[in-house]
């Protein structure tokens, strides 16, 4: 039976920005009989979000033809911090251990700084620290990813953070980037001002890390460090955005 790729996002108008504000969004893959459960769940979230009423909402919902890829999930290390300068050291420090050059390092956090922030994911080469996508501030958006309904269920019971919505979200989508080897790690936090947790994967762990910038900035995004000795980056970028995958045994 096939799978159904049902994504929302919702925006604020802007004057001078045609992509408006980014209030919320969502996804998920499920089966013909479940879409109208995970539509309203989002259509709730974008409606009832605290950034506000959005100008704009977009549901979509499209067949996908592929068999989805069955990812197993990584493990989640939760860290402490209780000040941003902790917290990105501790991010920092993460990153140096995998092997991510000091200069990645400092490209990946002003790609992270802008004032608007990459809508996707911006992709750097590891050692030099280089973009290698042309995406723009648009970026590249992963999508197609969803949580197996029995695994998350099984994870929960040993990790108290898989409860909070964001965190299962963004695992969903950490776990798939992770699946892919020409991605060495990731840095992750959110553009939402009220939200200040943010993650680094690599090496088969999400790093989940408190305090990553401070309460009420803007500005947040992804960076995928990819390895130096990378191939195909579109074909890459063709399944991080179109690939099937759920996460689970
Ligand atoms: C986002 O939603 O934009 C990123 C959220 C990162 C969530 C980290 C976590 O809570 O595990």
């Amino acid at each position: 039976e096939n799978l159904f790729s049902v994504r929302m996002r919702a925006a604020k108008e802007n004057d001078g920005d045609e992509r408006g504000i980014h209030i919320s969004g969502g996804e998920g893959l499920r089966l013909y009989h479940q879409i109208q459960e995970l539509a309203e769940e989002l259509l709730q979230k974008a409606l009832t979000h605290e950034r506000g009423k959005p100008d704009t909402i977009h549901l979509s919902i499209e067949k996908v033809k592929e068999n989805p890829v069955f990812v197993p999930p990584i493990s989640i290390k939760n860290h402490e911090a209780n000040t941003v300068e902790g917290g990105r050291e501790v991010a920092c420090q993460l990153l140096r251990n995998i092997g991510i050059s000091e200069n990645s390092i400092q490209s990946a956090l002003q790609h992270m700084k802008k004032p608007k922030s990459i809508r996707g994911a911006a992709l750097i080469d590891e050692v030099s620290g280089l973009r290698l996508d042309q995406r723009g501030d648009k970026g590249v958006r992963v999508s197609r990813m969803d949580w197996d309904v029995e695994s998350l269920r099984f994870m929960q019971k040993s990790d108290s953070s898989l409860v909070h919505q964001r965190a299962i979200e963004a695992s969903a989508l950490a776990n798939k980037v992770a699946f892919y080897p020409e991605v060495v790690a990731e840095l992750c936090w959110s553009d939402d001002p009220g939200y200040t947790t943010g993650y680094v994967t690599g090496q088969g762990i999400y790093h989940r890390i408190p305090c990553l910038k401070e309460s009420g900035n803007a500005s947040g995004g992804r960076v995928f460090f990819i390895r130096h000795d990378v191939q195909n980056i579109e074909d890459l970028i063709h399944r991080l955005e179109r690939q099937p995958v759920l996460i689970g045994w």
